[in-house]
């Protein structure tokens, strides 16, 4: 029998017996419990060790032809990753739904009860967080071999509560009761140093002696592929104090805090997402943690690379490196030093190979978003780093030279160091200097990022600059979210093979035109909202669902509603649509004018509730702690998109795809991927207002001042007074003052289009059939979003990597 890589496996059967068999077995000598004494934990975490052996069996097999293959790989670096639940997804990508129920009910369970106890781990804030996960999901489908790296938080994002209101951030211990789908994998642990002091030998080679040692120890998870038998991995890192970190000498002396300091700052580094960063030790931590992710990361990629292969020469050709966003730029001067400093090789050599090997993904436009690190930060925390990124500043500067001459201003503009006012290392200007390729996240994004954030790199590497527009898994966002409407979809085209080949679902805009169609299309969209159990769910449900942000403009939704409502106070027979306005997102905790606007936003829901003449026509609902399960309910029931950020602003947006992918209308900005997804479902089918990007631009030249639009417009005058006021409660003053004095996003001057452009709306509603083609419509002409779509991009114009088929036994 052949035992490698599980190929003399035996093969784990999907009957309901041979289902039920395995899931007692693991009861018994995994759980180490009873049926007698199973708790519904028990159950649930049993049911995940069932479902993950047939993951794991494919696993076997994948490994095995990946490695047989061994082919260029893609490693996707991020420092956030939001998978969402994992239950429910490797249940569907095993093809284990049905016998599991069956089982379940042998333990007296509903499938239902078991979900509620699959947490998500919240290990990202939002839009690139989950960008990542969609990311790895395709890769899997695509049969590419592939590895993320990432870093296991103890405490992902925080969980939203409201407390009056406002927002509260409590902990979210989200592996407390443990992980079933996780492997740790001690044995593979890495050594990552910290602080110290460089020194150089008479040969001119240096070492790093580090004045802290931490450990990586990884743990990973299984990402299969939906329809495919590859199933890939994603390492996370969780940092531990060496073995030598116990102080037993001071533990015996009763110093029992002073005897574990040292293993518990080194475990500190895993703590949490984004630690505070108001604080000079929090900004320390960051940078630590950006540095633990790659150094661990990349230490056990080139172990992976010696498992195969042998000379430093082959390394880019058989390892692609994505940097999702800055995070993870400290890999560029981390892969120098490997290879100058432990490897021996030339400076020159190692220069080539680096650049080859990596490539970067911007996904902002803000240019307060772009990292910057104190130089003397760097000194003290990564020696030797700081010596490399100088070393790269001198080629990257000379090479500026050279082109344009005497033009001091460009070289200082692109310099790797800013000097002004404090000295910082500026990790985008590294990231563009080290890698082959950079992309933005939607074509507008893209191309503003090369006139503008990134134009003086743009100009000297023209050819380092390219698109890749976002894309989502539709497994995720359309067939578990939405199984009704992938029902639907499945037995109008005749079989489920559109999922992942989403450019099918064109194949539906013929149905648009039939009644029996749209009458079957409605009445799902209302059971989702009936699901949802927010709101009338005959009413209109308009969604805003995003991280709040001045820029993603909610401030201007909540105009428009309190506009609405001061519509019907004063015109109380008028007829209305009856609309249910839905917002969810969070606020960065030290983000005050994000939190003031949540707070209004409730304050002004509650008032709207309790006017009875109102709550007819107008609900505000904002259920706390939007993540990924909630997108997975609320995404599926939303008849209206809300994308209105400000132009040029939102690189690309996510959500915008999800929803219209669940075939709701987008009323939005040419902003981002909105322009790609207007393209696509036709003007007909998006309402469109507002500034553009060059007008954005030009008003703000000209002088923008805010307070003529109030002046000029009774209806934004009476929203505005009513907010000042303290109608709506104590934080309207401040959110007043802020439109009315600064107004960063001009959002006052796109109030008249938006708020007219909402009566469009409405008129639209009123025409049942008409806006049911159009949501269909944005189903059947939004294939090109599947995240599968930007994966094969990414390949044809920046990897150039080869899938690997995955034999079926
Ligand atoms: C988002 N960025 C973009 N950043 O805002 C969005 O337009 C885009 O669709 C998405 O990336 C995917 O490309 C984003 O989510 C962050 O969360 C930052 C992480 C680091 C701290 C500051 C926020």
């Amino acid at each position: 029998m052949d035992l490698r890589n599980g190929i003399g496996l035996r093969p784990l059967g999907n009957t309901p017996a041979e289902f039920e068999q395995d899931l007692l077995s693991n009861l018994y000598y995994r759980r180490g419990t009873t049926v007698e004494s199973a708790s519904a934990q028990d159950a649930y975490e049993t049911l995940a060790l069932t479902v993950r052996d047939r993951l794991a069996a494919r696993r076997a097999r994948t490994s095995a032809a990946q490695y047989a293959a061994n082919p260029r790989w893609v490693y996707y670096l991020s420092a956030e990753f939001l998978f969402g639940r994992q239950l429910s997804q490797n249940l569907l990508y095993s093809n284990t739904g049905e016998v599991a129920a069956a089982a379940l009910k042998a333990f007296g369970l509903a499938p239902g009860e078991v979900e509620e106890l699959d947490v998500e781990p919240g290990l990202g804030n939002g839009g690139l967080g989950r960008l990542a996960a969609c990311l790895l999901d395709a890769m899997a489908t695509l049969d590419i071999p592939a590895v993320g790296y990432g870093i296991r938080y103890d405490f992902g994002i925080f969980k939203q509560a409201f407390a009056d209101g406002a927002q509260v951030e409590k902990p979210d211990a989200w592996a407390f009761q443990g992980n079933p789908w996780e492997f740790p994998a001690p044995d593979d642990r890495q050594t990552v140093f910290f602080y110290g002091h460089t020194t150089r030998d008479s040969d001119g080679n240096t070492t790093w002696i580090p004045g802290e040692i931490v450990l990586g120890e990884p743990s990973h998870m299984l990402v299969p592929g939906y329809g495919t038998d590859t199933v890939n991995i994603v390492r996370l890192w969780s940092a531990r104090g060496s073995e030598s970190s116990f102080d037993l000498s001071r533990f015996s002396a009763g110093q029992y805090a002073e005897a574990v300091q040292e293993a518990v700052r080194a475990e500190n580094i895993s703590k949490v997402l984004y630690p505070d960063d108001s604080t000079e030790l929090g900004r320390e931590l960051r940078l630590k943690q950006q540095y633990f992710l790659v150094s661990c990361s990349l230490r056990d990629i080139i172990r992976r690379f010696r498992l195969r292969n042998a000379a430093w020469s082959e390394f880019a050709g058989k390892t692609a490196i994505q940097l999702n966003d800055t995070h993870p730029t400290l890999a560029i001067p981390e892969l120098m030093r490997l290879l100058v400093d432990e490897e021996g090789l030339s400076w020159d050599e190692a220069w080539e190979i680096t650049q080859r090997t990596f490539a970067y993904t911007c996904h902002t436009l803000l240019p307060e978003a772009l990292e910057t690190w104190p130089v003397a930060l760097f000194e003290r925390l990564l020696p030797r780093h700081l010596e490399i990124i100088y070393a790269i500043n001198e080629g990257l500067l000379g090479e500026v030279r050279s082109r344009f001459p005497d033009d001091l201003d460009r070289v200082r503009r692109m310099s790797l160091i800013q000097e002004e006012p404090e000295r910082r290392v500026r990790m985008a200007n590294l990231a563009v200097t080290g890698t082959t390729a950079v992309n933005g996240v939607a074509e507008l994004h893209s191309k503003l990022l090369a006139e503008t954030t990134l134009r003086d790199f743009a100009e000297l590497w023209p050819a380092k600059f390219r698109n890749v527009t976002n894309g989502v898994s539709p497994r995720r966002f359309v067939r578990l979210a939405n199984p009704s409407l992938a029902d639907l979809i499945t037995s109008s085209l005749g079989d489920g093979g559109w999922i992942n080949d989403l450019d099918r679902l064109e194949d539906l805009a013929p149905l648009a035109d039939d009644p029996a169609f749209l009458s079957r299309w409605r009445e799902i969209k209302r059971a989702n909202k009936v699901r949802l159990g927010l709101g009338d769910p005959d009413s209109l449900t308009d969604v805003m669902v995003k991280r709040f942000h001045e820029y993603k403009r909610q401030q201007l939704k909540l105009l428009h509603v309190i506009t609405q409502y001061h519509r019907i106070k004063n015109n109380p027979g008028g007829s209305y649509v009856p609309r249910t306005v839905l917002f969810a997102g969070k606020a960065a905790p030290a983000y005050h004018a994000a939190k003031s606007i949540i707070r209004l936003i409730n304050a002004v829901a509650r008032v709207v509730d309790e006017d009875a003449a109102v709550a007819p026509y107008l609900k505000i609902v904002f259920p706390p702690n939007y993540n990924v399960t909630l997108g997975e309910l609320i995404i599926p029931a939303a008849d209206l998109s809300e994308q209105i950020s400000l132009a040029g602003k939102e690189a690309s947006g996510t959500g915008n795809m999800k929803l219209a992918l669940n075939g709701a209308i987008t009323i939005g900005t040419l902003d981002g991927a909105n322009i790609e997804i207007r393209d696509r479902v036709g003007a007909d089918n998006f309402f469109l207002f507002g500034l553009d990007t060059p007008g954005a631009t030009a008003l703000r030249a000209a002088g923008y001042n805010p307070r003529a639009y109030y002046e000029r417009d009774d209806e934004l005058r009476a929203a505005l007074d009513a907010i000042a006021s303290g109608a709506f409660g104590g934080v309207g003053q401040e959110v007043a003052d802020s439109l009315l004095n600064r107004d960063e996003y001009l959002t006052l001057a796109d109030y008249r289009a938006y708020v007219d452009c909402q009566s469009e709306v409405d008129e639209a509603w009123q025409d049942q059939d008409r806006w049911t083609r159009a949501s269909i419509l944005n189903t059947a002409r939004t294939g090109f979003f599947s995240a599968d779509r930007t994966v094969r991009d990414y390949i044809s114009t920046i990897w150039h990597v080869d899938p690997v088929h995955v034999p079926h036994p």
